[in-house]
């Protein structure tokens, strides 16, 4: 894996608590908060706490314990947003963005989680 990470990227100064977020769940390693340009009623990122770049540097490189907390994060905050088809919600639509084709904006890995409408085709163009 060939990533270099930024370490003055905005997610990292969240993290570092040198501008203020919107937190909705917290734990040793995994922090959620709302995107500022909220594009669904529902949009949080979720974020691991270590320095990776991307999903394939995170699914690669982080720790088990990293990744079965992030991932579980995750799904509590599925279910607490309400948008979990298993906890009685209509859905949720998980976007990873990887690099320049994918316009990543922020180079710190993050999960997007858009539901609360309908969501529309996959891909828009
Ligand atoms: P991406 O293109 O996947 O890297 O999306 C980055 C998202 O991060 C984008 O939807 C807007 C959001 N974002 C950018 N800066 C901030 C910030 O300072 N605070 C919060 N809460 N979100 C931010």
């Amino acid at each position: 894996m060939a990533y270099d990470y930024d370490d003055d990227n905005i997610f990292a100064k969240i993290l570092r608590g040198d501008i203020p977020s919107e937190p909705v769940a917290e734990t040793e390693h995994t922090l959620v908060f709302r995107d500022i340009r909220p594009q669904a009623p529902v949009h949080l990122l979720v974020i691991p706490k270590g320095k990776y770049v991307a999903y394939d540097d995170f699914a690669a490189n982080a720790s088990a314990e990293e990744i079965v907390d992030f991932h579980r994060t995750f799904a509590k905050v599925c279910a607490e947003a309400g948008v979990s088809p298993g906890a009685g919600g209509a859905g949720f639509r998980t976007i990873g963005n990887a690099g320049p084709d994918a316009i990543q904006e922020v180079p710190h890995f993050h999960f997007h989680i858009l539901g609360g409408r309908p969501l529309g085709p996959l891909l828009a163009g």
